[in-house]
């Protein structure tokens, strides 16, 4: 069982992302367990504060330690080898975290407890970070209001590399970040649209020359788009 602990102070707009498809049905056959806890019910005050002025002037709010450090605690337990040896991981979503890639998802989805903290507002208290947070992951170097859609795109991009989430297992591997290229181009019926036609190999049957036809076109478009991939490629044939 892989489970995902959420902490946030907008539970509801996990609500629907958590009955799509491929999460519902892994929750449903038990292999997934996708829980979130509303940040201001960890708070002791009858505001049910999670924000304050920040330190030292300037605009906006920031996190208070208090109420995420206890929603982390009680759901992963104090950080340290305990807790990591459990499996648990507690992952901050933040612009100032390294970049999530699918090496990084890999290696999440070996885990066995996520707990994705989300934040809001300008800042978090950094002894909060300190003294409960494994990591700070970003999602790509813009500015969102938040730290929910990182834990969405997060959430699915590890749930569907866990055992069990996804139906088809061959779907996954040959997949265009696992191979560490880009797909090449798509095509279903009808055979001829607006005058262009699906290339005349794709409905030749000769699954040798179709394989090798995708090879070209995925490579030719990961050159043309992307060539710091395959600078990042080891020599082919090894696992990355
Ligand atoms: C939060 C904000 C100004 C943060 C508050 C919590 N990749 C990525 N982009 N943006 C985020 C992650 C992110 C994650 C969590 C967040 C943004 N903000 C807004 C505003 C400075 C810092």
């Amino acid at each position: 069982m892989f489970r995902i602990d959420v902490i946030t102070i907008f539970p509801e707009l996990f609500e629907t992302f958590r009955q799509t498809s491929l999460l519902g049905a892994a929750r449903e056959a038990g292999t997934l367990s996708i829980e979130t806890h509303d940040l201001r019910s960890y708070t002791e005050d009858v505001h049910r504060s999670v924000d304050d002025e920040p330190y030292g002037g300037g605009p906006g709010m920031v996190m208070k330690p208090e109420p995420l450090v206890r929603a982390i605690e009680e759901l992963a337990g104090e950080k340290g080898p305990d807790r990591e040896a459990r499996g648990a991981f507690v992952v901050l979503l933040s612009p100032q975290g390294r970049r999530l890639d699918q090496k990084e998802v890999r290696s999440l989805a070996g885990r066995s407890h996520l707990v994705l903290v989300c934040g809001r507002y300008e800042g978090i208290d950094q002894r909060a970070i300190d003294l409960a947070v494994d990591q700070e992951l970003s999602i790509g170097d813009y500015v969102l209001s938040g730290g929910e859609v990182p834990a969405m795109a997060l959430i699915e991009a590890t749930t569907r590399l866990v055992p069990g989430v996804i139906g088809n297992p061959e779907s996954l591997v040959v997949e265009s970040f696992e191979k560490g290229m880009l797909e090449g181009p798509s095509y279903t019926r009808p055979a001829q649209f607006r005058g262009q036609s699906v290339p005349e190999v794709l409905r030749s049957g000769d699954h040798g020359k179709i394989s090798r036809w995708r090879e070209e076109r995925a490579r030719e478009r990961t050159q043309e788009r992307r060539p710091d991939l395959l600078e990042q490629r080891p020599p082919s044939g090894e696992k990355r």
